[in-house]
Formats: C-alpha cells, structure tokens, sequence
C-alpha cells in the first residue's frame, strides 16, 4: 500500500458556510494525516494554474469567478493511498449527484459551489502540491496510531 499525498482544498464556499472544521475532521477521522495546512485568496492567475485542464471550456469564468470570491483553506493530506480514498471522501462532482456519506453528498446540492478539490491521480497531486506549497511549508510525519488506523 503506498503512501500517496494529495492536495485538499476547502472551498469559498465551504469556507462561507463554516465548514473547515467539518471537513478537517472528516479527513482525521478516516486515519489521514495533513501534513500542511493554511488560508490564502486565490488569484484569477493561480486558478489558471490550478485549472489549466478545464481553462478552454464553458464553465471555466465561473470557476475563476467562485474560487477567486473568498479565501480558501489548502492542505496536503498524506496517507496510504490518499488520493483515491480522499476522492471517495469527497464524492461526485455535481453535489446532487455525491452519494450520502460523502462530503459533497452530505453538505451540498451544487455542482460548482461543491465545497471541496482534491486531486485525481498522483500526478495531479504532485503538480498541485507544487503550485499551492513551498517544500519548507511541508511537515509530514509519522502517528503512534497509525499502524492502527490504516493497516
Ligand atoms: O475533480 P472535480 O472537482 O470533481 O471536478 P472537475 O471535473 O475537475 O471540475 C472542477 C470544478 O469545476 C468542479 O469541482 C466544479 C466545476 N465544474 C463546473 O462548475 N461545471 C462543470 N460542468 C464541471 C465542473
Ligand atoms: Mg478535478
């Protein structure tokens, strides 16, 4: 099983609506770690950065627009496989279509205002840790109970 780390991002929305605590606790208790963590505003530029996959396609001014509005709260989070359980954890894109039990299924009915990002493959997470986290920003280490928790 390997340790994976994925980038977490609560939303302007989720930030909005009081939800941090909801949400960083939802990752705690599934076992993960998050391993870094703050608040910032994100720009219209680091929203291109972020995402560059969907810049060309119809719903992209919205994106910027909603995640440019309010400050959000990134995190990495780290754990054995993180970036498919935090998909799990999080749900389908479109909250009315996110299974109850996930965080979108659970919290919203929107399909952009859908509280939280995580990345979707291993590759997306390194590519975003990078745009959103300095290396010396970065404090992973290990839990007593984690041989508990995540075997
Ligand atoms: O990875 P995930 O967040 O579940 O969805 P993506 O397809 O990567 O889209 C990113 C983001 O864009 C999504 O969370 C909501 C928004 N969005 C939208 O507003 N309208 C769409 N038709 C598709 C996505
Ligand atoms: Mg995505």
């Amino acid at each position: 099983m390997a340790s994976e780390r994925t980038l977490i991002l609560v939303k302007p929305d989720g930030v909005q609506r009081k939800l941090i605590g909801t949400i960083v606790s939802r990752i705690e208790n599934k076992g993960l770690n998050i391993i870094a963590l703050k608040m910032l505003n994100v720009t219209a530029e680091l929203s291109k950065q972020h995402y560059a996959e969907h810049v060309e396609k119809p719903f992209y001014p919205d994106l910027e627009s909603f995640i440019t509005s309010a400050p959000v709260v990134a995190m990495i989070v780290e754990g054995p496989e993180a970036v498919s359980v935090m998909r799990m954890l999080i749900g389908a894109t479109n909250g009315r279509e996110a299974a109850p039990g996930t965080i979108r299924g659970d919290y919203g009915s929107s399909r952009q205002m859908n509280m939280i990002h995580g990345s979707d493959s291993v590759d997306s997470a390194k590519r975003e840790i990078g745009i959103y986290f300095t290396d010396n920003e970065i404090c992973s280490y290990g839990v007593a109970l984690g041989d508990w928790v995540c075997a």
